[in-house]
């Protein structure tokens, strides 16, 4: 905020002292904005006091969780907020009908909420789910709140940094031990009892004389225990994330009769299995929505092996993280057996004990999850030495998951469904959104091998191991 001379008339003494003048009047503006800037920090609490402080609070917004001192005496209250995160966020404040509209990763944002009475504010980001995975805060107005040090309280690495002459307070300063301490506890909750099981083998509620298979589900919003302690309301079919298994024959005639017990229009698609135009569950073009208190009825015939999910298509976005969906297959599970692949050699007599769907998500109120359960309540895979497993993983979640297996390489032996005619090794298999990729180990050494999703933020928190984590227990 230099003044520049203008270019080479310094020579008249009226110009002089017309710059003379101009650098008194930036001197005043700078004062004057000093003590603006101090009365904002200092929530107008020092000698300065007079009217129309208020109260700054840098705010940062992460995966999954809103920092900031949000503390202020009654009065003008801003609070500038950051979106620290690697995704979109805002920070609505419902009870004042403010919010900052989305933001980008790294865009910082100034949110006047005028002059607030005495109370407790409710903050949170309203895309869908992040508040469910902890994205909510409390802004708290009351007396006695002056004085409040703003500074070092928002986690973003540039205010760590510009605290450090603030290191008085230590407020805001990293508790390592605590991290460690916190970190280890994460681990000795494997496995966590919770409450509900997902994956659930649906078993036809009659057959027809003609020999058709009819079933039952039921779209309806349940509570849902993700993990110990932390239930929320999941979009479900028949009252469990996922949904339950359905498993045809090839040949077989199926009928699914849905009732829709939702607040929202709904239907089923059923994604990567081959069905007739008006079957394909994507209102309004191939049926008309089915609304709440409704009833439709599904019917097709399936003719092929295929690995597939089931979900709404209508209004997806929501009903899919919030916990509807399902796999549906029709035949077995494609098993390599009796080649050679990548040099080895894989015997002839490959017989898995276990065939696990490992269904991933991301979002809405289950949140990053395996089959519907955030770790620890994750389930563990406990085998035998020796033996083969095989696992179809069925992304329904916003984002890719690089699912890495400790150990054992994952042979990939079908895409999608579709059996490889080339299966191939990977320690980590990348798995997008819509994807199914069936993979088969064996389980050739005891232990407890953790298997996790390797985008670290899936898997942990700084107060310890969360999400897309289980383990594969050889004994
Ligand atoms: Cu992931």
């Amino acid at each position: 905020m230099q003044p520049t001379p203008s270019t080479g008339e310094q020579r008249s003494w009226a110009k002089a002292t017309g710059f003379l003048v101009a650098l008194y009047l930036v001197g005043l503006a700078l004062i004057a904005g000093i003590v603006l800037v101090a009365g904002g920090k200092d929530g107008g609490g020092g000698s300065a006091g007079g009217s129309g402080g208020g109260t700054t609070i840098p705010v940062s917004l992460t995966e999954f969780k809103i920092d900031g001192q949000l503390m202020a005496p009654p009065g003008a209250v801003t609070l500038e907020v950051t979106n620290d995160g690697t995704m979109q966020h805002d920070l609505t404040i419902a009870d004042l009908g403010k919010t900052t509209g989305m933001l980008q990763p790294g865009e910082t944002v100034t949110l006047d909420l005028g002059p607030l009475d005495a109370g407790k504010y409710g903050v949170v980001c309203t895309v869908a789910g992040h508040e469910g995975s902890g994205m909510k805060a409390t802004l708290e107005v009351a007396e006695g709140m002056e004085g409040m040090d703003h500074s070092g309280s928002s986690s973003s690495s540039s205010q760590a940094a510009a605290g450090g002459q603030d290191s008085t307070s230590g407020e805001g300063e990293m508790d390592y031990a605590k991290m460690d301490e916190d970190m280890i506890a994460s681990f000795k909750a494997f496995p966590a009892k919770t409450k509900g099981v997902g994956n659930q083998p649906l078993d036809p509620t009659l057959v027809l004389p003609d020999g058709t298979k009819q079933f039952n589900l039921t779209a309806k919003i349940t509570d849902w225990e993700v993990e110990p302690g932390k239930v929320v309301k999941a979009w479900t079919y028949n009252g469990m994330v996922p949904a339950p298994r359905i498993r045809l024959n090839v040949g077989d005639t199926a009928e699914f009769v849905i009732k829709n017990e939702l607040p929202v229009n709904t239907d089923v698609h059923w994604h990567g299995i081959t069905v007739p135009f008006d079957q394909d569950g994507v209102a309004p073009i191939t049926q008309d929505p089915i609304k709440p208190g409704e009833t439709f009825t599904y019917r097709f015939t399936v003719n092929k092996p295929e690995i597939g999910m089931y979900h709404p298509h209508l209004h997806g976005q929501m009903g899919l993280p919030n916990g509807m969906f399902g796999e549906i297959q029709v035949g077995d599970t494609p098993v390599v057996s009796n080649r050679t692949v990548s040099g080895v050699q894989i015997p002839a007599d490959v017989k898995p004990v276990q065939d696990i769907p490992m269904i991933l998500n991301d979002a809405g109120v289950i949140g990053f999850s395996l089959n519907g359960k955030s770790f620890p309540a994750t389930e563990p895979i406990v085998v035998k030495e020796g033996e083969w497993v095989t696992m179809t993983y069925f992304n329904e979640g916003f984002q890719v998951h690089p699912m890495h297996l400790h150990q054992f390489p994952q042979l990939i032996t079908a895409v999608d469904g579709i059996p490889l005619d080339q299966p191939y090794y990977a320690d980590t298999v990348l798995v997008g959104p819509g994807q199914r990729f069936t993979v088969q180990f064996q389980a050739t050494a005891k232990g407890t091998w953790v298997f996790h999703c390797h985008i670290l933020n899936h898997a942990e928190r700084e107060d310890g191991m969360f999400g897309m984590v289980t383990a594969v227990v050889v004994q």
